[in-house]
């Protein structure tokens, strides 16, 4: 196992597009790092829960409207208020693997034409992952995997103009997996780098900041 028992827990984040197996990926991987006893909780942004989740749930069902600039504030706020209990449950010695980051904060706000220097500022300050597993797939491949769920964003030329914006954002903690291939060997990828970070993680590699 990866030891339970002396330093932080890693920061775990995977990225992509809509339909590009990051929901399966991440339940695989946190049961995975769970029989390896290595302590772990699966998070998601948005977090749906909260006030400011649910205005945000409500925005991408369209039943409500909101200035381009505003949501993506409330994206970044929906992560910070989450600040206090990341850095505490990392601390704690808990591994974090989350579903969405700032990657998705960044990519999505961009596509619709916001500047990207705009968009990454109120990230700025956040814990940053160890690492960051990039689920990468074609905008075509991803839309051909039944149907998007009808939520605002969930359309092909959309999701193109995020694969653009995605691009910009390689930093020293990402790693692109090939989604294209089977479930099972995308898991593969992602256990062998995941124990990898989680360990150098438990041996004190220090928490960062983002960007
Ligand atoms: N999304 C997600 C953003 O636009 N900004 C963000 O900061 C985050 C975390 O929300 N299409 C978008 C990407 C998705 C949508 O996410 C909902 P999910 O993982 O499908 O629930
Ligand atoms: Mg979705």
């Amino acid at each position: 196992g990866a030891g339970a028992n002396a330093g932080r827990g890693a920061l775990i984040v995977l990225e992509g597009l809509d339909r590009s197996g990051k929901s399966s990926q991440c339940a695989q991987l946190a049961s995975f790092l769970e029989t390896q006893g290595v302590p772990v909780e699966a998070w998601r942004f948005p977090d749906r829960t909260t006030a400011m989740g649910q205005m945000i749930s409500s925005y991408l069902s369209c039943q409500t409207s909101l200035d381009d600039a505003a949501i993506h504030l409330l994206f970044s706020a929906n992560r910070w208020e989450k600040r206090s209990l990341m850095e505490a449950k990392l601390k704690e010695g808990i591994t974090l693997v989350i579903d969405r980051y700032s990657y998705s904060g960044v990519a999505f706000s961009a596509a619709k034409g916001l500047a990207l220097d705009w968009c990454k500022a109120p990230e700025v300050g956040l814990p940053a992952p160890d690492l960051v597993l990039y689920l990468d797939i074609s905008a075509e491949m991803a839309a051909g995997r039944g149907g998007y769920g009808g939520e605002r964003y969930e359309k092909l030329e959309f999701q193109k103009k995020v694969k653009q914006k995605f691009k910009l954002l390689k930093d020293a903690a990402w790693q692109n997996v090939d989604a294209t291939q089977s479930i099972d060997s995308i898991q593969t990828v992602i256990r062998e780098e995941s124990i990898k970070i989680v360990n150098e993680c438990n041996s004190g590699r220090q928490l960062m900041q983002m960007w």
